[in-house]
């Protein structure tokens, strides 16, 4: 090939001229959240995600909102520190789109918000927004930041594996856990259930049907509160604790929820009516292919996290299918095989950041490390 002279020469004066021209474009390319912090003057366009609502310098209420009238953005979905977040005013025009008391499901998305960058409530801080426009998907895509970005929550089960890792998980889970109240969970189950094709629906645990979120209640038709660790096994109940821990807790169809009783699960059995793909017979239940794993992580969660050192029984996993009211869920065989053959996937992983970010600050660690499931249990 002939050499090409002018290129060499060119290239350093085009990257100079992009450099002069992007600077003060902030359109073509928005601010990221830090960036905002730093930069307090003029008018900017900030891109970070929704992660709670300002109530004044230094907190930020992650769940229960109260107003529509601002927001925190962060450059990650993991957040907790205000220092590292900035308040957004959500003025009249934008609260019924972007208010989080009317639109709680918003945490966790992608924003873009223009403004003037100005400080807010004495922190640094969006005000006066001219435009404001959510990110295209609610769910995180599944890439390695995910897991990457929980390293810090984990650090103190680093290199454990056995029983010192169930420990470590298990302090980890437990420390500055939210409990919520057996209604609140209602609400919550339609943001974390939420059809990622239909917001106004929530999708089944066992029969996989897209319901309306509406339809919540005990009559014939409605979905009510599935828990999947059966409540009778420990006997617990429905008062703020391992009964209103969502980790474990999923819509379903009310005649199906009634169906599945408080059977340990199992291979085998009679295929069940109205939910295709599940079978059961007298003393277990069969979920179907999608949901066997996010069974199975559920389970090994509510293990770890109740371990009797508070007002609740040590929950724990066996491979009986005849457990009854007893502490234990079978049947672990299965539980470890279904761990294995369905892997966490796109629904499950936003499901467990959307508890941990806007509910009950604490994680299951078997949807962020499934590798763990065999260390403990295997
Ligand atoms: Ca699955
Ligand atoms: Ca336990």
């Amino acid at each position: 090939m002939p050499p090409r002279r002018p290129v060499p020469l060119l290239l350093p004066v085009l990257a100079l001229a992009l450099a002069l021209v992007a600077v003060p474009a902030s359109a073509a390319s928005p601010l990221t959240v830090a960036q905002a912090i730093t930069t307090q003057s003029g008018t900017g366009t900030v891109l970070g995600y929704i992660v709670g609502e300002p109530t004044g310098t230094s907190t930020v209420r992650f769940s229960g909102f109260t107003g529509d009238t601002a927001l925190a953005l962060a450059d990650s979905r993991t957040e907790t520190s205000p220092a590292r977040m900035l308040y957004v005013q959500v003025s009249s025009a934008y609260r019924s789109s972007f208010g989080l008391l009317s639109n709680p499901s918003l945490i966790g998305r992608q924003l873009t918000v223009t403004g003037t960058l100005t400080a807010y409530f004495t922190h640094p801080g969006l005000k006066s927004p001219s435009a404001m426009t959510l990110g295209t998907t609610s769910t995180p895509t599944p890439t390695p930041t995910a897991s990457s970005g929980t390293d810090a929550y984990y650090a103190a089960a680093s290199g454990k594996s056995g029983a010192a890792l169930k420990s470590a998980l298990h302090t980890i889970i437990s420390t500055g856990a939210t409990k919520l109240s057996y209604e609140a969970v209602w609400d919550a189950l339609k943001v974390t259930d939420q059809d990622p094709a239909n917001s106004a629906n929530v999708i089944l645990l066992y029969s996989g049907i897209s319901r309306s979120k509406s339809l919540n209640g005990g009559d014939p038709g409605d979905w009510n509160r599935e828990h999947v660790w059966a409540k009778s096994h420990g006997d617990f109940g429905t008062s703020a604790g391992p009964g209103t821990d969502l980790h474990h807790l999923r819509p379903e169809d009310v005649t199906i929820n009634a169906l599945r009783n408080n059977k340990d699960f199992d291979s085998g059995g009679s295929a069940v009516s109205g939910a295709s793909g599940n079978y059961t017979d007298a003393d277990s239940w069969e979920p179907r292919t999608a949901v066997k794993g996010d069974v199975a992580r559920m389970i090994f969660y509510m293990a770890v996290r109740y371990e009797g050192d508070d007002a609740w029984p040590d929950l724990e996993v066996n491979d009986a299918v005849t457990n009854g009211s007893r502490p234990y869920l079978g049947r672990l065989s299965k539980l470890l095989a279904w761990n294995a053959q369905d892997p966490p996937d796109a629904f499950e992983k936003n499901r467990n950041q959307v508890v941990y970010a806007s509910y009950q600050h604490n994680r299951n660690p078997f949807i962020d490390h499934p590798e763990w499931v065999s260390s403990i249990f295997g």
